[in-house]
């Protein structure tokens, strides 16, 4: 089928689809209709949001969404599985093909999910398992009242080592707030208060003295690529497991832009991701694990998730199955080189990047130097039709809630279209945009860290600039609601 007759049952589908819910709830129809006008026209840089295929999109939209299904392919605790064992084998299977993985579990909900089953499986493969062999018990039923409380103090009393969240780790990597700060011992390694970048020597150092359980890499705010095989090194020499959190880059590793040492699967003893961020899928999680790890991951639910959505399985399977054709190859090397030519127009405009540059599909922007915090920032890059999210830079002063940076990524307006030029182009209205913006002063005379004022007639030149670039490229062009 051609591109425009694809275009053109997606248009039949939609508009079909909206007079169906119009008929019930006409506010939730033009909403839908509206979000679509509003993605169609700002520029999307939030470094975790991409625009997913109409085949994705539709598969989410079927009576799959009305099976329960707990349990795994082939062994669930309800009846009539049969389709939704085909739509998770499928998305499994995909899953294992292109990422090189023994063992793939699509039920996760989203990232925060996965990164529980794979914190619960650790537990329950390292610390579970062995307490039950010493035992001679079956499982947890069959322990006394004394051995239950010591295997609850020992699966309690775990450590672990991941990535601080203001040098661009993820909440889920034992920020203390979370609930992986709080279910294990946690400590974080930063980066280096100079060049922003990781020190594998001083994550090292800081394993062999703590020497956790598990060892957390990955991140969604750090605009540079992990050295894997250093990682794992480190892991094993302290007898941690790996776990690697690939949510915001594994569209990269999926399109082989992150090879050898930079892709984590093989290395990882358990990989987590989301599908809708660089991978371009359904909104939701998945898990990658090393056969060992297999079992204790396939028991995730109901240990730790409840029912699978078999809709969004499928539309997982339909993404996968996409991200596994060649042109998926080049969309992942168009995202790298675009944040590549976008930290230039900001590096030659002066701006001041957080590790100076990029090499994977974020922008770090330090927005200090502008004299705004995050939050002003972000607000009035949105007033000019730029959505954008405020990111802690390393050491924030303004903490994590007014921040000092904008966290930018390129693979929403890669799918799009855009190319180098038109990055460039986006870095010099971005920098009109916080070059025009100053900060309000509170009652008290001091400058606020949330309101700001930007100059009259700057958010229209933005918006008027922006929509030349943005009617170039269109989103779902050939897409037509009546
Ligand atoms: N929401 C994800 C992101 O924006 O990176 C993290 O949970």
């Amino acid at each position: 089928m051609s591109a425009e007759s694809l275009a053109k049952s997606a248009s039949t589908a939609y508009d079909a689809m909206l007079d169906v819910i119009a008929a019930v709830e006409p506010r939730v129809a033009q909403a839908t209709r509206q979000e679509l006008t509003d993605q169609r026209s700002s520029l999307k840089l939030i470094a975790s949001e991409n625009y997913a295929s109409p085949a994705v999109l539709l598969t989410m939209g079927t009576w799959f969404s009305d099976k329960y299904a707990e349990g795994t392919v082939g062994h669930r605790f309800y009846a009539g599985c049969q389709n939704v064992d085909t739509v998770e084998a499928l998305a499994a299977e995909h899953a294992r093909e292109l990422f090189g993985a023994p063992y793939a579990y699509a039920q996760p909900h989203s990232g925060i999910d996965a990164n529980l089953v794979a914190f619960w499986s650790i537990l329950a493969h390292r610390v579970e398992t062995p307490t039950l062999e010493r035992l001679g018990a079956k499982n947890v039923n069959e322990l006394s009242e004394a051995d239950w409380e010591q295997l609850r103090h020992e699966f309690g009393n775990q450590r672990l080592l991941g990535m601080s969240l203001d040098s661009g780790g993820h909440l889920t990597h034992g920020f203390r707030p979370n609930i992986s700060g709080k279910m294990f011992h946690q400590q974080q390694y930063g980066t280096d208060p100079e060049t922003g970048l990781l020190d594998y020597d001083v994550v090292a150092a800081k394993a062999r003295e703590f020497r956790p359980l598990v060892l957390v890499a990955g991140y969604s705010a750090y605009p540079r690529r992990v050295n894997f095989a250093k990682m794992r090194e480190i892991a094993d020499e302290v007898g941690a497991t790996l776990m690697v959190d690939m949510a915001h880059f594994a569209g990269l590793v999926a399109g082989k832009v992150f090879t050898g040492d930079e892709d984590p699967v093989p290395f990882a003893h358990i990989t987590t991701t989301t599908t809708h961020k660089s991978l371009r899928g359904p909104r939701g999680g998945l898990v990658l694990a090393q056969e060992e790890f297999a079992a204790d991951v396939d028991r995730g639910c109901p240990m730790v998730l409840g029912g699978p959505l078999s809709h969004v399985m499928a539309a997982k399977a339909v993404a996968l199955a996409e991200a596994r054709q060649p042109s998926f190859q080049a969309y992942a090397q168009d995202i790298a080189d675009n944040a590549k030519a976008l930290a230039e127009g900001f590096l030659t405009r002066d701006a001041k990047l957080v590790t100076g540059g990029t090499d994977n599909h974020i922008v770090l922007l330090d927005v200090t130097s502008f004299g705004l915090t995050g939050r002003q920032a972000e607000s009035a890059l949105l007033d000019a039709g730029v959505v954008t999210n405020r990111n802690s830079v390393p050491h924030d002063p303004n903490g994590a809630w007014y921040t000092s940076g904008v966290r930018l990524g390129t693979p929403a307006l890669t799918t799009r279209g855009f190319g180098r030029d038109e990055f460039d182009k986006v870095a010099e209205l971005i920098v009109d945009v916080l070059a025009n913006t100053t900060p309000n002063n509170t009652s008290a005379g001091a400058p606020s860290k949330a309101t700001y004022t930007l100059a009259d007639g700057v958010a229209d030149r933005v918006k008027a600039q922006s929509a030349e670039l943005l009617d170039k490229h269109p989103l779902y062009p050939g897409l037509v609601l009546s």
